[in-house]
């Protein structure tokens, strides 16, 4: 033990010195580097070596044309691009996230809890658990009281529990795996009642209320507890007789649970399925664009600083990237992706053609400043890559000259801003995607008077 901890001593002093930082750089830098040996004792921290942060240092990269099919044929109608469609799709599924199952046939709801006057009477709430062959699910709905007809929904799916995302106590609590933060209250993996609430910052409930839309959500661990053991537990094993199943990373299996979430809503009175917005943040991000690419049935997707592997571009070398990605995560993806590492020129794909596999849907992609991990221009480039496919459509979209400030956005069908500040999903990011999802999902209020969207709606 002493051993690994004096190699574990050496190696950060190693870093400390190769980074070079200031004394306040090199205490972040020591806090940082001590949360990545406790989370992933199995994985170099001299890994961390390769992170490029300066932009005069990504290479020339050269990216997959946006408007070519994959046997190279240029694409000039939609028709083409639509015909196109499946084949980029099943390149994402075998280079990156794996091949998703279908649904399973049986699928039981029943409503566990429901409170008619939540939220300060504002919301109904309603806990539902999806049975699916046994593997249990809790889905978490609130949706505005005094509205008779469906309403439009946000659906994402959370980090550490439904309970986290709201303070009140007949929220269940996850009963799944939950990673250890025994100061927010989660004790030997398991939630308790002082982890309530913990993450409401990022779910404004009364704004999205107020606004008319419900918000949708269950706990990802649900689907696929997030560590290097956590297939076992996982949904796949629903379909250990599919032998294309057991080629699907966790990515794939919280985008499956999207779709199964939104088969249940097709059943629920409240909620109008055919204008669901999938949102996620960060990792749930790369599984909101995934879900969505695969499953029409989303009338719109919200990558909220996805990322490497999300909204980025992998070619760019930025921040995360593949070899840090798969090294860290190696669950999350089919098991040919690290193979990518170092060589992401070699990928038929990139993620710019991700965002475009939503065309002609509205998407929206958001970074924040200070979130050079998730390569906030990254994320925006292969946003305005993807512009191309909805110009394609002859739609009207921003013109992605340039990148916007910290606290600006560029609205349209296919739209991008960024926040100022840290990794995070925050009051900022709600109201520009509320705006849009009224805009472009919606369409009750757009177009007013707001200068930032003034010539962006058609
Ligand atoms: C990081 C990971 C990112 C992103 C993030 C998150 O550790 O490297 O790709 O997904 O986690 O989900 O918060």
């Amino acid at each position: 033990m002493y051993l690994q901890s004096a190699k574990s001593l050496s190696t950060l002093l190693l870093i400390l010195l190769l980074c070079g930082c200031d004394a306040g750089g090199a205490v972040d830098t020591v806090k940082q580097l001590w949360q990545f040996r406790q989370e992933f004792p199995d994985v170099s921290p001299l890994i961390l070596l390769d992170i490029n942060q300066q932009e005069e240092q990504v290479p020339a990269y050269e990216l997959p044309p946006l408007l070519g099919s994959v046997t190279g044929k240029p694409i000039k109608s939609v028709q083409q691009w639509q015909s196109n469609r499946e084949e980029l799709l099943a390149q994402f599924s075998e280079h990156i996230y794996g091949q998703t199952p279908g649904k399973l046939l049986s699928v039981q709801s029943r409503v566990v809890e429901s409170g008619r006057l939540a939220l300060n009477g504002k919301a109904q709430r309603q806990q539902v658990e999806l049975d699916i062959q046994g593997h249990k699910v809790i889905v978490l709905i609130y949706r505005p009281n005094n509205v008779s007809e469906p309403v439009p929904a946000f659906l994402g799916l959370n980090f550490r529990g439904n309970h986290t995302i709201s303070d009140e106590h007949s929220v269940l609590l996850t009963e799944s795996w939950v990673r250890k933060e025994e100061e927010h209250g989660v004790l030997s993996n398991r939630a308790t009642d002082a982890n309530r609430g913990y993450r409401v910052r990022r779910y404004p409930l009364e704004m999205i209320i107020d606004r008319g839309y419900a918000l949708v959500t269950a706990y990802y661990g649900d689907f696929y507890p997030d560590h290097g053991g956590g297939l076992v537990n996982s949904v796949h094993g629903l379909f250990r007789n599919d032998n294309n199943a057991a080629e699907w990373g966790a990515i794939g299996a919280w985008s499956w649970g999207m779709s199964r979430i939104l088969d249940y809503l097709e059943e629920n009175q409240g909620v109008d399925a055919s204008r669901v917005v999938a949102i996620g943040h960060s990792r749930l991000g790369k599984a909101s664009l995934w879900a969505a690419a695969q499953d029409l049935r989303f009338a719109a997707a919200i990558s909220n600083n996805s990322g490497a592997v999300g909204a980025a571009l992998s070619r760019r070398q930025f921040g995360e990237t593949v070899k840090i990605i798969t090294a860290m995560f190696p669950h999350w993806f089919t098991a040919e992706f690290k193979n990518y590492a170092g060589q992401e020129g070699n990928l038929p794909v990139d993620q710019h053609q991700l965002i475009a596999l939503l065309a002609p849907r509205p998407v929206y992609v958001a970074s924040a400043s200070e979130d050079s991990w998730a390569d906030p221009r990254g994320e925006f480039l292969a946003t305005r890559a993807a512009a191309e496919v909805y110009r394609l459509y002859g739609m009207a979209t921003s013109e992605f000259s340039a990148m916007p400030a910290a606290g600006e956005a560029l609205a349209g069908p296919i739209a991008y801003h960024l926040r100022a500040g840290k990794h995070d999903l925050l009051d900022f990011d709600w109201r520009h995607f509320l705006d849009f999802a009224d805009c472009y999902v919606v369409a009750k209020a757009c177009c007013t008077d707001s200068n930032e969207r003034r010539g962006q709606c058609t």
